[in-house]
């Protein structure tokens, strides 16, 4: 082996080493992340009869409670739109969606959040945040459910 062939080892070695390193960073403030702020990932998966959301159980009813100090919100992402189609809550609150679908696939995503959940029918997606600043947060459904999908919107309205 000639020495030019040598040298690129030795390069190649340092850089598989630093990807590698960087990989481990990444890995640890990815859990970092979810010690902190993990309210915002999917909990679980409890199932859930998609013909008989809008008529029976909870989602039949969509609402903003206040259970103790917190919110929790029961909702409908359907075609093309969701219920309740405006959540009213208070700043620094703790909010809890959860969210179900009587058709298709929908998207929830809330705007200047870290909330990008999936709501699947069958299934209901739970996640938590605490809205720190008062304003009009956009809802918008970020997975193709049909021709109403681009206009597909609703808002989170946080009051201080
Ligand atoms: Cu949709």
């Amino acid at each position: 082996m000639d020495d030019n062939h040598n040298t690129i080892e030795r390069y190649e070695r340092g850089w598989l080493t630093f990807g590698l390193v960087m990989v481990v960073v990444f890995i640890l403030l990815v859990g970092y992340t979810l010690v902190n702020q993990g309210g915002t990932v999917p909990i679980g998966v409890s199932r859930i009869d998609a013909t008989k959301v809008r008529t029976q159980g909870e989602f039949a009813n969509p609402r903003v409670e206040q259970v103790g100090n917190e919110y929790v919100v029961h909702m409908q992402a359907f075609a093309f739109g969701y219920l309740p189609s405006e959540v009213r809550v208070k700043k620094g609150t703790k909010v809890t969606f959860y969210i179900t679908s009587p058709d298709v696939v929908h998207g929830f995503n809330v705007q200047n959040t870290n909330i990008n959940v999936e709501v699947i029918p069958g299934e209901v997606a739970q996640v938590s945040t605490v809205f720190n600043r008062a304003g009009q947060y956009q809802v918008l459904c970020n997975e193709y459910c049909g021709i109403g999908h681009a206009n597909m919107i609703s808002k989170i309205v946080v009051e201080e």
